[in-house]
């Protein structure tokens, strides 16, 4: 599909992908209506759940003799409004690209050759068994590390490293929320907390940028508190679209905590939140007034370079909107070491609004379980049962190469699921505290969205086994030994997706047309497929995913038939639930033993001795360095999408923002050739000289500069942000993206 094509299919969706191209061009001439009626006729729909990003909006596929034509929103689905972004709308140039892996491959020159020969999928398992038997034999099961991003089919995956006896299962989570989700797991017990956008009359983001880190419902409900009148305030050491819609507060980078703890301040100091609330359901709040007394606004502009007389404004206005005002809790989270403390301050000025379980406050996401106390709701309370039952797993003899679940250390805190990623290239490379020794990714390309791609990449070439599986020959697949072509979301069905927020949500993922190169599959397969040629074939009880899909329904009284045919549920006529929607004084008990929300955290306190946020002081960039920021693109996802077709024609390359008074100084003009340097890591780019960023801070657009030959519309074209920035792990081992300082010259 050509951009033109694709970008008339943007413009006839039903409505919201102009959000995601805006500022591409005029597309105002067509007659929508008349010409989608036409094109209606001739197409039939599947619903689906979109994977061009992992956001999860239902979609409706349009079909036409056998071939996906068109994504576009699911139109009955009141949280996206009908809407997809542009990535969710390029889903059919991904399908037909030539360029996806077609078949099996095993590699057949030096790692980083670019060797490969194509292999039947029988050639490629026996090659990985034989490879992980060894690896067993010679240094034990836990030798195995698996990585995917999250995804519903992770559980086949990582039961491949359950039976093999490994512990070390990781997801992508350390480069992105995780600091978020210990926060919310030491706050309220779990960190399944939304935010009800629609309903805020003000919002308060530091660094998360709605309108180009896109989730769609996520976008509608900003969008409609700005259009009822609502203000908008946007930290940000850049003037990112989303600061475009609000009000910029240019921050300096990693000193977020200093704006927070102020605000605190000011509001104890003046009388400003809500003591009802905090005295109902809180404890711990004496520990954070201790904690903030001294953390006046003139502290804080210190800090943060935010005038106080503006932190004490933002903070009268904010709380006067109380308690239907929102301090965003973030999305992609890393910015510091100590990030986590950020994100629990956030969540604690948060409760002093009392904004919990009220409109355009924070709430529990509603599942079966949380309806249960409420008599009323009965009728909706449903949940999806398990697809399969697994016999016991061998208990690994080892601990996790990370320390996830040791108490009293950090590790108590690392969510188990998710481990920390960071420390499988450290493992590798210096043995400590073993050496992992066979590494299999899937949806996850570490040598771009990890940080230190170098060392990544030394890493993998010390590996007895390095598989990749992937719809892409990513940079990571360009150093593997084996590569497994998964086919794309829309050939395959994947286990139910659970997208519960104020209500219950259970959506399905189903092929809209067959395989378009037949020697791919759906990773469950690949998974159950291995999984028996290893000789665990006992961890894969079903016999296909209509089988799984049906027994996962069943649990909920739903059938699979009328889940392809309607492509979600929620419960009919159920309006979204707040606990204290009715009454501010009704119970609202969070997920922790005493089901209060926990401004001083035992727990925390027992891990890192931080039970309450301490601020951290991290120095500043001097002496002609700039910090060095990254961020999302509207038209990309992370770094999945530089390869597909339109997209890459959207935007096939990145820049260096560089503030123009910085660049002026180093005679650096629009468009020159720059070189970046970070201590031993150079990487060459070009200049966006602009006003839109700090002078002490350049930023980049994150997953360009494509190390992989073979994805050659994106190979070499742009600035690997991760060339440069250490491997440095955060006090809870999330990585570090905001504290790497640059200097750059004329190339
Ligand atoms: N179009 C699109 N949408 C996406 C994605 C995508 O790749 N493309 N990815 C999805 C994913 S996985 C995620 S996690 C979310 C991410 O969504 P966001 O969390 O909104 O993520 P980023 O774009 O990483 O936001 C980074 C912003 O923070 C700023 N920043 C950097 N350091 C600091 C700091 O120290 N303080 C402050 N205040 N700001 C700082 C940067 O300048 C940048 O504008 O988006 C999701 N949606
Ligand atoms: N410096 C820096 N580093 C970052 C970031 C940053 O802003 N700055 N962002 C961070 C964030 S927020 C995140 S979430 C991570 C994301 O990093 P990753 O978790 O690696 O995620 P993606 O880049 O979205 O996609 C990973 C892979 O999934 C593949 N893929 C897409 N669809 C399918 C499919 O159907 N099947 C299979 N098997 N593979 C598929 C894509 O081709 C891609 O190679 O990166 C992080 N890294
Ligand atoms: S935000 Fe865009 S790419 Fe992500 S799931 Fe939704 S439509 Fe797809
Ligand atoms: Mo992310």
């Amino acid at each position: 599909m050509k951009r033109r094509d694709f970008l008339k299919g943007a413009l006839y969706g039903t409505g919201g992908t102009m959000i995601a191209l805006g500022g591409f061009g005029t597309l105002t001439k067509l007659d929508p209506k008349k010409a989608a009626a036409a094109e209606q006729d001739a197409l039939s729909t599947v619903f689906s759940t979109c994977e061009m990003c992992t956001s999860r909006c239902t979609v409706a596929l349009k079909v036409k003799n056998g071939k996906v034509v068109k994504a576009e929103g699911h139109p009955n689905d009141t949280s996206t409004g009908g809407s997809i972004c542009a990535r969710g709308n390029a889903a059919p140039s991904l399908l037909y690209d030539p360029e996806r892996i077609k078949k099996p491959m095993i590699r057949t020159g030096e790692r980083g050759d670019g060797k490969f020969k194509e292999v039947s999928w029988d050639e490629a398992y026996s090659y990985i068994t034989e490879k992980l038997k060894n690896v067993q034999k010679q240094y034990g099961g836990e030798a195995l590390a698996v990585t995917s991003r999250v995804n519903p089919n992770d559980i086949f995956f990582r039961s491949l490293a359950r039976a093999m006896g490994s512990p070390n299962m990781f997801s992508h989570e350390a480069t992105c929320p995780m600091t978020r989700t210990v926060a919310l797991e030491a706050t309220f017990g779990n960190p399944y907390i939304g935010a009800d956008y629609g309903n805020a009359k003000y919002i308060i983001t530091n660094g998360r940028n709605f309108f180009e880190g896109i989730h769609v419902p996520m976008v509608k409900g900003v969008m409609k508190s700005i259009s009822n009148g609502g203000k908008l305030v946007v930290l940000d050491p850049r003037f990112s679209v989303t600061a475009a819609k609000g009000e910029w507060v240019p921050i300096k980078g990693a000193t977020d905590l200093a704006f927070i703890m102020a605000m605190a301040n000011v509001m104890i100091s003046e009388n400003l939140y809500d003591k009802e609330f905090i005295a109902q359901y809180s404890v711990g709040f004496d520990k954070w007034v201790e904690a903030v007394k001294d953390k006046t606004p003139a502290w804080a502009e210190q800090e943060t370079g935010i005038p106080k007389d503006k932190i004490v404004q933002i903070t009268r206005d904010f709380a006067k909107a109380k308690p239907n005002c929102l301090l965003e809790y973030g999305w992609r989270t890393p910015w510091t070491g100590n990030d986590y403390q950020l994100r629990r301050a956030i969540m604690i000025v948060n409760m002093m609004m009392g904004n919990w379980e009220v409109p355009g406050g924070y709430f529990r996401k509603k599942g079966a379980a949380l309806l249960k106390p409420y008599p009323e709701l009965q009728q909706y309370a449903k949940s999806l049962g398990g697809g399969m039952v697994q016999p016991a797993f061998p208990k690994p003899v080892k601990g996790r190469i990370d320390g996830t679940g040791v108490k009293g250390t950090p590790g108590q805190v690392i969510p188990v699921p998710d481990g920390a990623v960071g420390q499988i290239p450290e493992s590798i490379l210096t043995g400590k505290p073993y050496p992992i020794k066979a590494w299999m990714v899937y949806r996850f390309n570490p040598v771009i969205s990890m940080p230190e791609s170098e060392r990544v990449i030394e890493a993998i070439k010390k590996l007895d086994l390095m598989v990749t599986c992937d719809v892409y020959m990513t940079d990571a697949a360009y150093y593997s030994d084996v590569v497994l072509p998964e086919c794309t979301y829309m050939e395959r069905y994947d286990p139910m997706i659970d997208n519960t927020g104020l209500t219950p949500k259970f959506q399905i993922r189903q092929p809209a047309v067959s395989v378009v190169y037949p020697d791919t599959k759906p990773a469950w397969q690949i998974f159950k497929e291995l999984g028996e040629k290893m000789g665990y074939g006992q961890y894969f009880p079903f016999k296909d995913m209509e089988e799984y899909l049906t027994k996962q329904l069943a649990a909920a009284g739903l059938t699979l038939a009328e889940m392809k045919e309607k492509g979600f549920w929620v419960p009919p006529g159920m309006k979204p639930f707040f606990m204290r929607g009715k009454d501010p004084k009704a119970p609202a008990p969070t997920a922790t033993a005493d089901q209060k929300i926990q401004i001083f955290s035992e727990e925390l306190e027992e891990a890192t001795k931080q039970g309450i946020p301490e601020y951290k002081h991290y120095p500043q960039p001097e002496n002609g360095k700039f910090r060095f920021i990254q961020g999302k693109v509207a038209v990309h996802t992370n770094a999945g999408t530089h390869n597909v077709p339109v997209l890459n024609e959207l935007m096939p390359t990145n820049t260096l923002w560089i503030n123009s008074v910085s660049a002026g100084k180093l005679g650096i003009k629009e468009g020159d050739s720059i070189i970046i340097s970070a201590g031993k890591y150079e990487h060459k780019g070009i200049a966006k000289v602009t006003e839109g960023i700090r002078p002490d801070s350049v930023f980049t657009y994150h997953g360009f500069g494509r190390i992989s030959p073979k994805m050659t519309r994106a190979y070499g074209k742009g600035i690997n942000d991760n060339k440069l920035i250490p491997n440095e792990l955060g006090e809870i081992g999330n990585v570090v993206s905001s504290t790497t300082f640059v200097t750059v010259r004329k190339a």
